[in-house]
């Protein structure tokens, strides 16, 4: 198809290349609906404890199950200080309660300001990477409120269904206008669609046990939760769940390959509309299923190694 010649491969062995000193960690601030499900607390897990990663701050907002602001923010707080026992961590902040009103009223609350605070060290030529594994209404209130934030970050989202028809099952769907309003925005945007997650990072319930269970009380308490969704997708004849919100976080750290693709809008059904694209975006394809999980598992025995004194 046109839409899709239109695309140039390009692998991401290294996704994220900004300037600044050598080995210099990524700056990160993550935008979720924790607690709406079980996978964005191992995306919260994952950049807590990966040494290469700085995360700045942790914004809980909305989902339509009933999940609020304030709801997601203790979520996060729990991951944190109960699951892997941090007792100094990066400020978690409570986002929207609810959609934006309209495309453009912004929504204001200490996440939106605390987001667009963080950004203003950042520039054009190193950004502060804004991972979206829920709806866009926090992130898309900082661009309403600070059109200029554009020029300081970019965005790493978990959402749409697929390549080239678009389409939306939670996270665009949760606040269409916030999404809208991010697409429009200029903004550089990653996307990693849910086709990918189920492909690349699911697990049927035994094989989630075998992976985490073992790993601590953290572990085995990621993989209690996992059992309660597990296998709820049957792909390929296997019972599997994806940790969907992973993709954004392994992108970031280089375990994902990536085309370049134009920028088509969001229709009102939430497919793509390829007619008037608007620049440029970066889909991923491919997540390196065995290299992500291998890194994600290393990080979370080093990490329960420092609480229980055993690898
Ligand atoms: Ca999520």
């Amino acid at each position: 198809m046109l839409t899709v010649m239109m695309g140039t491969m390009a692998m991401a062995t290294c996704a994220q290349e900004q300037p600044g000193e050598p080995g210099a960690r990524l700056p990160v601030i993550l935008s979720t609906d924790c607690g709406t499900e079980i996978d964005d607390q191992w995306q919260v897990i994952y950049l807590a404890i990966s040494p290469e990663i700085d995360a700045l701050g942790f914004i809980g907002n909305h989902a339509r199950n009933g999940l609020t602001g304030t709801k997601a923010w203790e979520t996060i707080l729990d991951v944190l200080e109960n699951r892997l026992e941090m007792t100094d961590h990066p400020p978690v902040l409570a986002g929207s309660d609810g959609p934006i009103a309209a495309p453009d009223r912004p929504n204001d609350n200490e996440g939106v300001r605390f987001l667009i605070e963080q950004s203003k060290r950042f520039s054009p030529a190193e950004r502060l990477n804004v991972l979206i594994i829920g709806s866009h209404t926090d992130v898309a209130s900082a661009i309403l409120t600070d059109p200029t934030i554009v020029q300081r970050i970019r965005v790493i989202m978990m959402g749409m269904v697929g390549w080239p028809k678009g389409d939306d099952e939670w996270n665009v769907k949760n606040d269409p206008d916030a999404a809208r309003v991010v697409f429009e925005s200029g903004v550089p945007l990653v996307v990693g669609c849910s086709e990918v997650c189920i492909r690349d990072l699911s697990f049927t319930t035994e094989e989630c046990q075998a992976l985490v269970g073992g790993i601590g009380p953290c572990g085995a308490w990621l993989a209690k939760c996992f059992a309660e969704f597990g296998g709820r997708i049957d792909y390929r004849g296997r019972k599997v769940w994806p940790i969907w919100d992973c993709i954004a976080g392994a992108y970031l750290v280089g375990f994902a390959q990536v085309t370049e693709y134009h920028r088509p809008t969001l229709g009102p059904d939430l497919l793509f509309d390829h007619a008037t694209p608007q620049g440029q975006m970066t889909w991923v394809t491919r997540v390196d299923t065995e290299r992500f999980w291998a890194d994600y598992t290393a990080k979370l025995k080093a990490w329960t190694a420092t609480k229980t004194g055993r690898p």
